[in-house]
C-alpha cells in the first residue's frame, strides 16, 4: 500500500513539474479589450465588448443565453476585405482582442452567435493569429492556425467549445479572422456570442517557453472542434 501511495504522490509531483496538468490549469484572462472589424449599425446593442464582458453567461459563467444584446454582431458583409491587421491575414469580418499583460495562453473557450432565429450568423472559417507586441510588421505576428468551428444552437442556450488551443505560447494581442471562404454559417453578418481566454502570466512556476513552439505552431492542422 505504501509503494502504491508513494507511486501516485511521485506521478502528481511528475505532472506539476512537467506541465502535465497545465492543461486544465489556465485560468480566465480577465483584463481583455476587444476591436472588430465593424459593429452593427442597427442599434447600439451588438457590441464587440458583449463578447469579453460575459455578458449572456449564466451564474456559473459556463452557459451563455440567446439574446443578442449580450452578442457581437459585424455589419453587413462584414468590413469588405480590409486588413488592419499587419501580419494577419485578410477577412471580411476580425476582432483583435488585447490583454493587459502578455500571457502564456492555454487555450480560447468559444461561445459561438446562438441569437434565436438566426443559424448562419455565426463564425466558421476563422484564422487565429497571435503576437506579443501587437507592431505593424508581419515579423511581429504568429499564426496559430485555421480552425472551422461549429455552428452556435439558436434554439438553446450555449455551452460553448474550445476555440482553439494555444499550447503555452506567449501573446498580449489575438487576432481571429474570419474566412473569405465560408467565414461564417452562411447570412450576410458575422457575429460571436463570448470568447474567454485561459492562460497565465505567472511565468517563473511555469516550464520554460515551450520547447518545441514553432513546431505546434507550424503543425497546426485545422481541426474542427467539438462541444
Ligand atoms: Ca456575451
Amino acid at each position: 500500500m505504501r509503494n502504491s501511495k508513494q507511486l501516485f504522490i511521485s506521478i502528481v509531483i511528475v505532472l506539476f513539474v512537467t506541465g502535465g496538468l497545465r492543461a486544465v490549469a489556465g485560468e480566465a484572462v480577465r483584463n481583455v479589450t476587444v476591436t472588430a472589424d465593424s459593429e452593427n449599425p442597427w442599434d447600439d446593442k451588438r457590441l464587440a465588448a458583449n463578447l469579453i464582458d460575459g455578458s449572456g453567461l449564466d451564474g456559473s459563467g459556463a452557459v451563455h443565453n440567446q439574446n443578442f444584446m449580450c452578442m457581437w454582431l459585424s455589419s453587413e458583409k462584414g468590413n469588405g476585405l480590409a486588413n488592419p491587421n499587419p501580419g494577419t491575414v485578410t477577412g471580411p469580418a476580425w476582432l483583435r482582442f488585447e490583454f493587459d499583460n502578455v500571457y502564456k495562453l492555454d487555450r480560447m473557450w468559444v461561445w459561438n452567435y446562438n441569437q434565436i432565429g438566426n443559424k448562419k450568423r455565426g463564425l466558421k472559417n476563422v484564422t487565429i493569429a497571435y503576437s506579443t507586441t501587437g507592431g505593424g510588421d508581419s515579423s511581429d505576428w504568429s499564426k496559430l492556425g485555421d480552425f472551422q468551428w461549429d455552428r452556435g444552437v439558436p434554439e438553446k442556450e450555449s455551452s460553448g467549445f474550445q476555440g482553439a488551443g494555444f499550447g503555452g505560447v506567449e501573446a498580449k494581442y489575438v487576432v481571429i479572422t474570419a474566412g473569405e471562404t465560408e467565414g461564417n454559417w452562411g447570412g450576410a453578418h458575422y457575429g460571436l456570442s463570448e470568447v474567454r481566454f485561459e492562460g497565465t502570466t505567472d511565468f517563473a512556476t511555469q516550464p520554460s517557453p515551450m520547447e518545441n513552439q514553432t513546431n505546434v505552431i507550424e503543425s497546426h492542422p485545422p481541426e474542427k472542434t467539438g462541444n
